[in-house]
């Protein structure tokens, strides 16, 4: 097994993963357990950052970590765990937020959208030290690669930025992670505005994974094209087409060329249809496993507990290594 290391985060904040998660992200947790020392956590203290409800939040990330291994995130292969199980990651957050710039924390996009979706003056501080908490995440693990989609860059370079500032101020500690963003998939378009990233919060062109397949169908063969007919992948005129040619494309492992060389002349019904059909072949044994998995509480509870300790043992001397090089003294 290689000495490298992934790590990857999700948040538990709705009821089912939707296909961009999927595709810009997850599926790549699967390919990277084969060949890296992987860690992938469900980030429920990230959730706590907008408000939440807790009985909410406790499905959410059950359901999550489901997901996770419904997937195909294999616990003999990988260390699947959850973020409030290991306390370090809070901790190590502490000492990242010191280390961090008021104006950096400031120009981070994701902050600027998210606060001001709600009113600048009603977003909380956690919103604005989520990115630390990412941070945390990732260094305490020495992370070489971190398989993201194209919306978490900014905050993969912020990581980095607070890596070499700690080890140029207090010695080599922390591994300079690396973004893993694979290019064909790192932004799956809404389907009802394709000038936008597929996002939970945008319910109405956001397919959500275990959604009945009759409500999946119908997003997907209702998905806003063009006044044209003529399928090509051209990502600047053509968004929605080419949206749809990258999901099939992605699915059935075919790349996006031969996928719209296949449908010249056919016009966009038959693409809409085989998309449709291509995301139930996954969601619905998806769904099925997830149910299965969530069936049996006893279980997944033992298997989450073994991916915290396990991830424990890795993120604790990394944790005591850098509290004691920012100078705390040890307890004992
Ligand atoms: P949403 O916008 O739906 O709330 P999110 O970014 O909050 O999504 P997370 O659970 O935080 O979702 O992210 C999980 C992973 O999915 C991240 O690596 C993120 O980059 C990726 N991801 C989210 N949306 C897309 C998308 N439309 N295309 C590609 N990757 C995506
Ligand atoms: N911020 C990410 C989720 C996330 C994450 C991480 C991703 C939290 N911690 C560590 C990669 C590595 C998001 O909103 N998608």
């Amino acid at each position: 097994m290689s000495e490298r290391r992934v790590f990857s985060g999700i948040q538990p904040t709705a009821g089912s993963f939707q296909l961009g998660n999927y595709l810009g992200a997850i599926r790549h947790w699967v390919r990277l357990q084969e060949t890296y020392q992987a860690f992938y956590c469900v980030v429920d203290l990230h959730s706590l950052t907008v408000p939440q409800d807790p009985a909410e939040l406790r499905t959410a990330t059950m359901t999550a970590y489901a997901q996770i291994l419904a997937a195909g995130v294999d616990p003999a292969r990988s260390v699947p765990f959850v973020q409030s199980h290991v306390a370090e990651h809070a901790q190590l957050t502490w000492v990242l937020q010191g280390l961090t710039g008021f104006g950096e924390a400031s120009r981070m996009t994701q902050f600027k959208d998210k606060s001001t979706r709600g009113g600048a003056e009603s977003a909380s501080v956690g919103l604005f030290t989520y990115p630390m908490l990412m941070a945390a995440d990732i260094l305490l693990y020495r992370t070489h690669a971190v398989p993201v989609g194209e919306d978490q860059r900014q905050h993969l370079e912020l990581t980095r930025d607070l890596a070499q500032r700690f080890n140029s101020r207090f010695g080599d500690t922390f591994v300079v992670p690396e973004a893993h963003i694979v290019k064909e998939t790192a932004k799956i378009l809404d389907l009802q505005d394709p000038t936008a990233k597929m996002s939970k919060s945008q319910p109405g062109g956001c397919v959500f994974l275990l959604d009945p397949p009759k409500v999946i169908a119908k997003k997907i063969r209702s998905a806003v094209t063009d006044s044209e007919t003529e399928v090509r992948f051209d990502p600047a005129a053509k968004p929605g087409v080419s949206n749809l040619l990258t999901i099939l494309a992605a699915l059935t492992a075919r790349d996006v060329e031969t996928v719209a060389k296949a449908y010249q002349g056919s016009g966009y019904g038959a693409l809409k249809a085989d998309a449709a059909d291509a995301v139930l072949a996954f969601a619905e044994p998806f769904a099925a496993r997830v149910r299965e998995l969530l069936d049996d509480p006893g279980e997944l509870a033992r298997v989450m507990a073994d991916g915290a300790a396990r991830a424990r043992e890795v993120a604790a001397p990394v944790l005591a290594t850098a509290y004691q090089r920012v100078g705390l003294v040890p307890a004992g």
